[in-house]
């Protein structure tokens, strides 16, 4: 039931200095952080990390982007976490991201538009897709004593 999902600001949200609106709209909505570091993504990690997408016609573009800078990687956790964080951070394309979201109120670009200029989709934030993903995504990023759970022992905490 609680769970942990993990999610990145990208380089581009870094740059711009969005790290701490990020965090505060998961706060805000009672999560918690119980993992937190910057971390510089090398193409070898990029490929662990996008595993899914290394034939992909974007994976080039999508390396070069996540490579560009510094990211800031979180473990979030709470009650269905996984499909919350999800819904706070909108849908992966950022124009088709409702108002209200972080890549709803933060970018707007498309598919089409960074395909056509050979880039990756700058969509602020990566989030885990589902439970299995998270699982893999979290022990992928953080060693179990980089982590720091008090959820799961204190549930009265969970708002
Ligand atoms: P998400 O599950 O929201 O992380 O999105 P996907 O796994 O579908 O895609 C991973 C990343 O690839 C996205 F964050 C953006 C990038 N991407 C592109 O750059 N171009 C595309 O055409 C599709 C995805």
């Amino acid at each position: 039931m609680i769970e942990q999902t993990l999610i990145l600001v990208k380089p581009d949200g870094v740059k711009r200095g969005l790290i701490g609106e990020v965090i505060a709209r998961f706060e805000k909505r009672g999560l918690k952080i119980v993992g937190m570091k910057m971390v510089e993504v090398d193409p070898d990690f990029s490929k662990k990390h996008y595993a899914a997408h290394v034939d992909k016609h974007f994976y080039a573009d999508l390396e070069t982007y996540i490579v560009s800078g510094p990211v800031a990687a979180l473990v979030i956790e709470g009650i269905q976490a996984v499909e919350v964080v999800r819904k706070i951070v909108g849908s992966t394309e950022p124009k088709d991201a409702l108002v209200g979201t972080i890549r709803g109120d933060f970018a707007h670009t498309s598919n089409d538009y960074s395909d056509k200029k050979k880039k990756a989709t700058a969509n602020l934030i990566h989030a885990s897709g589902n439970v299995e993903e998270a699982k893999q995504e979290v022990a992928l990023w953080f060693s179990i004593d980089e982590l720091h759970s008090y959820t799961s022992a204190n549930e009265e905490h969970v708002m």
